[in-house]
């Protein structure tokens, strides 16, 4: 056979800003669940689909294994883990930007001024690109989370991570000066082989959400 399960699974954001829209577009192109909550991995009560329900992080690689056959993730995720994966289309919410900041009144102005200086950021893969793209040379410090603190403690210069509304950068004595990377929710395929019935149900998610997404402009 050419994978070891016969439902499509699908993988998705246990519990996060990603999971109630996500859910809500399941559910929004008929494909109906049960219970969702409570368990990891529930079954589409109309449809021979799954779905597994872990961390974001966890969901390239999930993927690119062939664990779940398609995930909703963001494209900041994707592309941080460089993950041999097939995007297949962007969803239109989740919408971000990966970009960098530094304090509202420091001796810092551009990021020219941050060449030899410490950059905070959960995302050092895509950042350090960044800075060796314009030839600027900086330690980035890897944090999971509450990165917009790092100036203030003195563990860096300036940080590098997904802003929405700007809210927390202010909220920081933060400024964005330089935009890194543009992000959306994106569905996902795993490159391993699939089998005649799992890609007719992907050709029918994505004429779904074709169809879902011009009913909704
Ligand atoms: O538990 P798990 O690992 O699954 O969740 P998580 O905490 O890692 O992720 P979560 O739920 O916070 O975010 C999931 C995805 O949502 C991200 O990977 C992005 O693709 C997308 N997204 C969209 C955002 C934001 N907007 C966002 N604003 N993710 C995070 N933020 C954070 C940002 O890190 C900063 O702390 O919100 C703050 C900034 O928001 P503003 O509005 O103040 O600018
Ligand atoms: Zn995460």
């Amino acid at each position: 056979t050419l994978d070891s399960t016969t439902s499509l699974r699908i993988a998705v954001q246990k519990s996060g800003r990603l999971t109630d829209k996500t859910l809500n577009l399941l559910e929004g192109i008929g494909l109906h669940f049960d219970d969702y909550k409570r368990s990891l991995l529930v079954k589409c009560l109309n449809f021979d689909v799954e779905l597994l329900l872990i961390r974001d992080d966890d969901i390239p690689e999930y993927v690119e294994d062939g664990v779940c056959d398609l995930g909703f993730v963001g494209a900041n995720t994707v592309a941080e883990d460089e993950a041999d994966v097939t995007i297949l289309r962007g969803l239109g919410y989740g919408v971000c930007r990966l970009a960098i900041a530094i304090p509202k009144n420091g001796s810092a102005q551009n990021v020219e001024d941050l060449d030899g200086k410490k950059i905070a950021t959960s995302y050092p893969v895509l950042t350090r690109k960044f800075f060796e793209d314009k030839g600027l040379n900086v330690d980035i410090i890897t944090l999971s989370g509450s990165v917009e603190i790092a100036p203030r403690l003195e563990i860096a210069d300036g940080i590098s991570d997904l802003v929405s509304t700007g809210g927390t950068l202010k909220a920081n004595g933060l400024v964005e000066i330089e935009k890194i990377f543009d992000s959306e929710t994106q569905l996902i395929q795993t490159n391993k082989p699939l089998s005649e019935g799992k890609q007719k149900m992907i050709r029918k998610i994505l004429q779904r959400i074709e169809g879902h997404k011009k009913a909704s402009q």
